[in-house]
């Protein structure tokens, strides 16, 4: 509707500002970014919902540009202005204008007291968990959207089978599920479809009986007949790699092999337990394990474009403009980010590292290393094998990795995807990187490359490691760069 009205009466711009204020660039209509083959295609940035704010005191508005709210009103805040912020209503009139900063405070996540809130669950184990035995017609569940981090699913039971329901977002942050009627919050949205059944066509019973803490606990072995091997895609780190058939979910995975050696089953099995408790959109997902016998099977989602290395120099890889290439960074940022928040440190980020799959998506992969630090910094045995080139000075000297040794990898991993796939300090051994990192110096900008993202990985490579930024930030930085080629369709 809003892409729409935009599109064909352009003149009416002020209008469709103030109906969608969220709107980044008003005078541009959105495009794919153009191309040298032009079939490349990166989707649209997200819009980023805005936060929840609530009204603390009633507020009575003075002049047209101001907005009268009431004690508990739920608010969108569009933009801060002063000491006011230009807020829309979620509800009622739906109006915005300017209220004292001071009358708003921002409301705090809401989901966790849901019991019908379940989180990162995929559509089949919503399936398997409402037509479990101590479920009934009825019984629903709400998920995170497995294409959509920041939209959900309403899973529902009825007649035994599993009913789904897309609960989108629109651009001020409301929930709806039909255009029709939209809530300023997920719990609004369950209650009126709870309270009206016929609206949905399934009715909102009780919550999913399963306790949500079994998650961690859910049984991933698996036995080995249930995949069948089709193509060796290449050599991991700890064996080779397959393509497979899950053949019972008749779905398509990628499972890696334990490589006989017993020496190696330690770290394996260290891999296991890190990539069993992580589920992000932009985290590869461990979906099985066959421990039971030999070789060992870890099986996760396939990427059908395989690591990030060898796609840039495929000639698909070689046509990214930089601004696809910003969208895949920033990407691998916001997985990183995850990791941040949860102390993890990965110690082997890099090109090779990161599995791409179909409309550019990216997925950090390789956990290898990763280990959950109790304090900041986590300090490896002399023995380990370290990937010089993408390895901080601190951790490849001293062993000293933390969060802040993955953004100087991040760093790395940048240059490499904006030279396509170029080695970093080509021509030199890894005993002459140490010297010449010791010296200053560092990876210059590679030809193509914007100068402002360059500067992003010379921030990421600070000799301080308190001073580089964090994947947050990283992220926010290269979401706003790539917003920004979009919208103004510019080619750099
Ligand atoms: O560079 P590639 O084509 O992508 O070859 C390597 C190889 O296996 C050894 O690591 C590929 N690979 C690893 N994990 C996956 C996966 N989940 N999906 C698709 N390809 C994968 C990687």
């Amino acid at each position: 509707m809003e892409a729409c009205c935009r599109g064909c009466m352009p003149c009416c711009s002020v209008l469709w500002n103030c109906i969608w204020p969220g709107y980044p660039h008003p005078n541009n209509r959105p495009a794919d970014i153009p191309t040298i083959s032009g079939d490349i295609r990166a989707p649209a940035p997200k819009q980023k919902p805005t936060q929840l704010y609530a009204a603390l005191f009633d507020f009575e508005a003075r002049s047209d540009s101001e907005l009268t709210v009431k004690e508990g009103d739920k608010l969108s805040v569009i933009e801060k202005r002063g000491d006011y912020v230009f807020a829309k209503k979620l509800t009622g009139s739906m109006k915005s204008g300017l209220v004292p900063a001071t009358y708003v405070a921002v409301l705090q996540d809401e989901f966790a007291n849901h019991k019908w809130y379940y989180g990162n669950i995929n559509r089949v184990k919503a399936e398997e968990l409402l037509l479990a035995s101590q479920n009934k017609d009825g019984s629903f569940l709400v998920r995170i959207s497995e294409s959509h981090s920041d939209e959900y699913t309403v899973s529902a039971r009825k007649d035994g089978q599993v009913t789904h329901f897309r609960i989108l977002r629109s651009s001020i942050g409301a929930y709806f599920v039909s255009e029709k009627v939209s809530f300023s919050t997920l719990g609004e949205l369950i209650r009126y479809y709870q309270n009206n059944p016929k609206t949905l066509g399934v009715t909102l019973d009780e919550p999913c009986a399963q306790p949500r803490e079994l998650f961690d606990m859910e049984p991933w072995e698996h036995p080995r007949e249930e995949f069948k091997l089709q193509r060796k895609l290449g050599e991991g780190h700890f064996g080779e790699v397959w393509e497979a058939l899950w053949i019972n979910q008749k779905r398509k995975v990628a499972i890696k092999t334990l490589k006989q050696e017993d020496t190696k089953q330690d770290e394996f099995v260290k891999e296991v337990q890190a990539l069993r408790n992580l589920h992000h959109p932009k985290l590869i997902q461990l979906l099985a394990l066959c421990s039971r016998g030999e070789p060992v099977y870890i099986v996760t989602e396939l990427m059908t474009k395989g690591s990030l290395k060898s796609y840039l120099s495929t000639p698909e890889g070689q046509t990214l403009t930089s601004a696809h290439l910003i969208y895949m960074g920033s990407q691998v940022s916001e997985g990183m980010a995850y990791l941040e928040d949860r102390h993890i440190v990965h110690r082997d980020l890099a090109a090779r590292n990161v599995l791409v799959g179909e409309d550019l998506v990216c997925k950090v992969a390789d956990f290898g290393l990763a280990r959950i630090i109790r304090s900041s910094v986590y300090t490896a045995s002399r023995t380990t094998k370290i990937p010089v080139r993408w390895t901080a000075p601190e951790a490849a000297l001293h062993q000293r990795f933390s969060v802040k040794s993955d953004v100087w990898s991040f760093g790395v991993l940048l240059y490499e995807m904006m030279s396509r796939g170029k080695m970093p300090y080509d021509g030199k051994s890894n005993k002459e990187v140490l010297e010449l990192l010791t010296s200053g110096f560092r990876l210059p900008c590679p030809s193509k490359c914007p100068p402002n993202i360059h500067r992003i990985m010379m921030n990421c490579w600070n000799h301080d490691p308190s001073l580089r930024p964090s994947f947050h930030a990283l992220h926010t930085q290269l979401d706003g760069i790539y917003a920004r080629i979009y919208f103004k369709t510019v080619e750099v």
